[in-house]
């Protein structure tokens, strides 16, 4: 009997997680606690750290988790970079679950930036409305830049001051979707959009938004992963979990 682990916290690996309990899969689920309260996903689930490399062999080992699947997002390069260290530790396979890159199309007006800090600098000095739609973990880089007023969307409420004068909070868990994105835009009379290339439809939204009313976007691309076997869809981890025949996917 194979018991699989996904590293989750995103829309693939909640559909991955669908898969493997229809299957009948005796799988485990990941979060890494970051949200008061994350969505609940079918099958039995651990939240919070695992303590480091060592912290996920030992849980591999004494869970008796027979693959390991990177189901995490593209910019959670600690955990994958654990997970694949981990993986090579305990002799466990490990399958990462990864969206393509967004690319820019017709109409997109597109800034490539290699990390937080250059998409500081990218919005330049003279001030200007931003919609910041990186989360919360990093908006200590954009501090030394107060001239510009920001738009945050947050999954939850701040627990202590921001580290940006003039920012203006909404709430949201996401998946968005353009039009609700593209009200929003209008509503705080945004300027400029700074998005991580996350791929995938759940963060897309402001992306079709900014085409829409012809703003720019400063796109900040993913950081490098480890080597590491990567496919974008659930039907290959089903085969690669040698359950593919079984749901006749
Ligand atoms: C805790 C689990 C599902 C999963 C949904 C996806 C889509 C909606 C869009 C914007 C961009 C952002 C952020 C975002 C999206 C999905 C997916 C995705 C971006 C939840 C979730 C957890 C997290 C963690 C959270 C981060 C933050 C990033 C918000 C749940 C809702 C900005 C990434 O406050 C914090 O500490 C938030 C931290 C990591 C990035 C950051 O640095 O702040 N995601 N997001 C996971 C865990 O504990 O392991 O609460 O239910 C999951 C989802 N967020 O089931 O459908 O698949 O990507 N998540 C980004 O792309 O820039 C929002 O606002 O436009
Ligand atoms: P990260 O910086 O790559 O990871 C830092 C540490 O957080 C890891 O070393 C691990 O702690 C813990 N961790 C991360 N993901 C975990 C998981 N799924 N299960 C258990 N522990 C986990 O992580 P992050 O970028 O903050 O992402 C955290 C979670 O949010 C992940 O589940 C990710 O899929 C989800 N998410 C992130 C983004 C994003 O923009 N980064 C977007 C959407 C969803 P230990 O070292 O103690 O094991």
């Amino acid at each position: 009997m194979i018991r699989p682990l996904i590293l989750g916290g995103t829309q693939d690996a909640g559909r991955l997680a669908r898969a493997l309990a229809e299957a009948g899969i005796d799988g485990r689920y990941s979060y890494a606690g970051r949200t008061q309260a994350p969505v609940a996903q079918p099958l039995p689930t651990r939240i919070g750290g695992f303590g480091g490399v060592e912290g996920l062999a030992d849980y591999l080992r004494r869970e008796g988790i027979s693959h390991l699947i990177d189901a995490t997002h593209p910019f959670a390069a600690g955990m994958s970079a654990n997970a694949a260290a981990a993986a090579e530790r305990t002799g466990v396979p490990l399958i990462a679950l990864e969206r393509a890159p967004w690319r820019a199309g017709p109409g997109d007006r597109w800034h490539h930036v290699a990390d937080m800090a250059g998409a500081a600098r990218a919005l330049g000095p003279a001030r200007c409305r931003v919609f910041l739609a990186i989360g919360r973990q990093h908006l200590a880089d954009f501090a030394g830049h107060p001239q510009h007023h920001y738009l945050l969307r947050l999954v939850d409420r701040p627990d202590g001051p921001l580290p940006l004068p003039d920012a203006v909070v909404v709430l949201g868990r996401g998946p968005f979707t353009a039009d609700d994105d593209r009200a929003l835009m209008i509503a705080h009379g945004i300027d400029i959009v700074v998005a991580k290339n996350a791929g995938g439809d759940g963060a897309r939204a402001k992306l079709g938004a900014a085409r829409a009313l012809g703003l720019p976007v400063v796109m900040i691309d993913r950081p490098a992963l480890p080597p590491r076997r990567v496919t974008e869809s659930v039907a290959e981890v089903l085969s690669w979990l040698g359950h593919g025949a079984d749901l006749g996917v």
